[in-house]
């Protein structure tokens, strides 16, 4: 199970995956950070087709094409702003990620890129989200057998060396 999952510094606008994972907000409109590479990268074409799914709300998720991206697809997600933890924060992470595998699931996606939900402008510590990401990952190798490969994308080092540490903890 655990050699299904990649760990990679970069840029997840490069990838070449069934689908790349967006943190959006609710809008689906797009936005900074990593919501704001992926808008670029795909062209215009990507904020028309997201202007017609109705926005999505916080935990859910949205699939759309790639357009110009080498991605086919991009699974908008809307995790949760980090108020402290006790606003139901890691329930609503835990469900982002489960949202996107199943989207991915019933889409017949095999290989998904996701970038650190939340941890971001969001504000969700690193750690703790890496964990829910880690804890959902497993849980989806378990249940959707077709899936491929989970590549997690740290844009910085210390990202990078959080996400291997938390890797070990969970695939142990
Ligand atoms: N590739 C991979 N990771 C990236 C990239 C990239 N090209 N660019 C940034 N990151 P954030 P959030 C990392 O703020 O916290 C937007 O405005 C970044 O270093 O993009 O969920 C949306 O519209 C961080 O670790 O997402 C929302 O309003 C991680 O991606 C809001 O930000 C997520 O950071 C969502 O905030």
């Amino acid at each position: 199970m655990k050699d299904k999952i990649r760990i990679i510094q970069g840029d997840i606008t490069k990838l070449e995956v069934d689908a790349i994972v967006n943190a959006a907000n609710n809008s689906l409109l797009g936005g900074g950070g990593v919501d704001g590479a992926i808008h670029r990268a795909a062209g215009p074409k990507l904020v028309a087709e997201c202007a017609t799914l109705g926005g999505c709300r916080t935990g859910d998720a949205k699939v759309t094409k790639g357009y110009n991206l080498p991605a086919r697809h991009v699974i908008h997600t809307v995790g949760p702003v980090w108020h402290g933890g006790g606003k139901g924060e890691p329930e609503l992470l835990h469900s982002a990620y489960r949202r996107c595998f199943e989207v991915a699931h019933g889409n017949g996606l095999k290989s998904i890129a996701f970038p650190a939900i939340s941890a971001g402008v969001y504000g969700y510590p690193m750690k703790e989200a890496c964990r829910i990401a880690m804890e959902e990952a497993k849980a989806a190798l378990g249940k959707f057998l077709e899936l491929e490969e989970i590549v997690f994308v740290c844009f910085s080092g210390t990202a990078l060396k959080i996400y291997q540490e938390t890797f070990s903890e969970i695939f142990a």
